[in-house]
């Protein structure tokens, strides 16, 4: 798989020490650390004793493998230090080491057999006893040291050297390798609610959901069934045969599953464009690749009866994928060259679907709706790791991330300080506003009484908002109680919006559930009667208009991060961010967010005109609910910490969709969402969230180093 390469190609990237024979296992050590679980742990070691023909200096190597592999197993599963930094340099991994020395001791106190828990930890060296590695003679024992190991090692504090001892009767050998403290979400979009994938949206990275009792907790729609008729029906036909056909989530019949790949040419079904899988990829590229080069032209896509590509987004996405990391990061090999084919690697998502739902209870919701889980993941789910299971239920917060929004207080608090007179001192002319307050005097266009979300057939509730017009903010910080319409504004630096933190109930106690966070929102002040979504709200009449935040952003530009206050509980409406018209981000400021407002509702794009706001969304997006509509790349992370909202959607859904059925193509088109997780961006600071250990393939060797 070209994907698979360009993975390694970046992981290798990082390093010049690499050796041909030590890259090849390096390989296989890719493929087993990405995917260890205790159960695969347990295989390995039954494999191993099966081979009671290898050498003892054989089996005694197999032994320090296994070691590497079982405290890979341990870094992955423990409970492992916090820090709210986000890039963690040598300096910061210097003051974990002893943090992470407490946490392998804890961890270690937990294992079965008593003799195996005592660690000698002097200095930055850590020392096991000997381990069993089965139930032979074979015993590794662990040397786990914080670099530099010598004067001059060109690794520093970040870098943690495991080297495993095995032995087996009289033989003895070892193997070590090198694991990187890092902090890094991992996924190109997680969260607390349900995420939808509609037309037109591709990922590259997991999609994972963390709350078992929401369903369908991840919904997908074929990016190919909206646009042609002729094609629609083949995708359809494809997708009954897959139901009915195939074993497993990922939406495709690989060449090398004899008895499927056989029924699969018996129905007609092939792989067209010799990726070893038969997927709707394929169908796609049977359909249109007129001269049969493995490749569909924008000619060949063009529509003979309207002489248009038959959906220009669909088609720029997809030419769009494995796109540039970083500055100087190399351009693969038919990356936005105007035709789609194999380098270009379609997949719906590109990683691994990771749900905290269990099968046999997304089964038995689908059966209620009369479906199955087939219906709800439509598309090919790539892994590059062949032993990675396409679609995992049942996974734990340890899986995913702790995704509990005070985690990001300390962070929004960092960016807050960023704003206002904090940041400087405070300049105003009338169109120019830097390190200011905003107040409602700063008002240059009236007021607008409109419903949120604005544009949408059914809404929550009506607003009267200050509204500032054709004006420039920089470092500017939008009071609690605005609730303001900005129109055609420019936002520089930092922009932070002020929230009330504490969400109550009626009886004054601080709440973090949803449900308590409506109630807080439809709040009104004394003799205003009672909440009402057509009665317009004021500062006058409304509570949760004074203590809440409801903002809608038409035509404006963000070159710079938004950030809003924590606060206990998603509150709906009052805390509720729009992006309306020709909105765009490209922040330059600070890449290691674009947006981060833990409770906040954020709804992104518009609903008449998706190709008005083609934005970039840099690092991670952290909001307390997120829909994207439009045109967007997600060059980062999607989080989503709140728990109140119905879902997440990204990309279009129409009206039929809740049955799957692709309706009539939207005035303005689908638009294009592409979310891809990006390795090489750190994290802002204040995230609270656990370091990771990361095996560095590359650096596998056999014997003491
Ligand atoms: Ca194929
Ligand atoms: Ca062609
Ligand atoms: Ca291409």
């Amino acid at each position: 798989m070209k994907r698979a390469r360009m993975v390694s190609r970046n992981l290798f990237r990082s390093t010049h020490r690499r050796r041909g024979a030590a890259a090849v296992l390096a390989m296989l050590f890719l493929v087993i650390f990405s995917t260890l679980t205790l159960s695969m742990y347990s295989l390995a070691t039954v494999n191993m004793e099966s081979a009671s023909n290898l050498s003892d200096v054989e089996r005694a190597r197999a032994t320090a493998e296994s070691g590497l592999r079982w405290i890979s197993y341990r870094f992955r599963v423990m409970a492992r230090p916090k820090t709210t930094v986000g890039n963690i340099d040598a300096t910061t991994a210097d003051t974990l080491w002893t943090p992470l020395a407490t946490a392998i001791q804890t961890d270690f106190n937990s294992l079965l057999t008593p003799a195996e828990r005592t660690l000698t930890i002097s200095g930055k060296t850590i020392t096991s006893g000997t381990i069993a590695s089965d139930e032979s003679s074979a015993r590794f024992a662990l040397t786990i040291q914080q670099h530099p190991t010598y004067v001059g090692d060109p690794l520093d504090e970040r870098y943690v050297r495991v080297t495993s001892t095995g032995t087996y009767r009289g033989a003895t050998r070892s193997a070590s390798l090198d694991y990187k403290i890092e902090k890094k979400v991992k996924f190109a979009v997680v969260g607390k609610v349900p995420v939808q994938l509609g037309r037109n949206t591709m990922v590259e990275g997991p999609v994972a959901m963390a709350t078992a009792s929401k369903y369908p907790p991840i919904l997908m729609l074929s990016d190919f069934t909206h646009f042609d008729n002729n094609l629609k029906t083949k995708i359809q036909s494809f997708a009954s045969f897959i139901k009915t056909k195939h074993v497993g989530y990922d939406g495709r019949v690989s060449v090398n599953n004899s008895s499927e790949y056989t029924q699969a040419k018996s129905a007609g079904y092939d792989d067209w464009n010799g990726d070893k899988y038969v997927d709707e990829y394929d169908l796609f590229l049977k359909q249109y690749d007129a001269d049969n080069d493995k490749a569909v032209s924008a000619a060949e896509f063009t529509d003979p009866s309207t002489n248009k590509l038959y959906d220009s987004n669909l088609f720029k996405a997809m030419d769009a994928t494995g796109g540039p990391m970083y500055d100087g990061d190399v351009t693969r090999t038919g990356y936005q060259d105007n035709q789609i084919d194999n380098t270009d690697v379609y997949a719906k998502v590109n990683g691994q679907l990771l749900m905290a739902a269990t099968q046999s209870g997304f089964s038995s919701y689908a059966t209620g709706q009369s479906k199955t889980i087939y219906d709800y993941l439509t598309g090919p789910v790539v892994t590059t790791d062949p032993l990675a299971v396409p679609v995992r239920y049942s996974v734990t917060t340890q899986d995913i991330f702790d995704l509990d929004p005070a985690n990001f207080e300390q962070c929004t608090l960092n960016f807050r300080a960023k704003t206002g007179p904090e940041n400087g001192t405070t300049a105003t002319t009338s169109t120019i506003k830097t390190n200011k307050v905003l107040a409602t005097s700063d008002a240059n266009g009236g007021t607008s009484n409109e419903r949120t979300p604005f544009g949408s057939t059914s809404y929550q509730a009506t607003y009267s908002r200050p509204v500032y017009r054709n004006m420039t903010f920089r470092n500017c910080r939008i009071p609690k109680g605005l609730n303001a319409l900005f129109d055609n504004c420019t936002f520089e630096g930092v922009t932070f919006v002020d929230m009330t933190r504490d969400i109550t109930t009626s009886s004054g106690s601080v709440s973090t559930s949803s449900s308590a966070g409506m109630t807080w929102s439809q709040r009104m002040k004394p003799s205003q009667g009672s909440f009402n979504k057509s009665t317009t709200l004021t500062s006058t009449n409304s509570y949760g208009y004074t203590d809440g935040n409801n903002i809608r952003f038409n035509d404006c530009t963000f070159n710079g991060p938004l950030a809003g206050g924590y606060a206990t509980a998603y509150t709906h409406f009052s805390n509720s961010w729009e992006f309306t018209g020709a909105t765009m981000f490209d922040n330059q400021f600070d890449e290691t967010a674009t947006i981060v407002s833990p409770q906040v509702n954020i709804e992104m794009g518009s609903f008449t005109n998706p190709s008005a706001a083609p934005s970039t969304l840099k690092g991670v997006v952290v909001a307390g609910n997120l829909d994207i509509r439009g045109t967007s790349v997600v060059d980062g992370s999607i989080i989503v910490t709140g728990d109140g909202a119905g879902n997440t959607t990204l990309g279009y859904f129409g009206a039929s969709d809740s049955d799957t059925n692709p309706s009539a193509m939207p005035e303005g088109g689908y638009g294009r969402i592409s979310i891809r997780y990006n390795p090489y961006r750190a994290l802002p600071d204040g995230i609270n969230v656990s370091i990771d250990m990361t095996a560095q393939v590359e650096t596998y060797r056999e014997g003491a180093q």
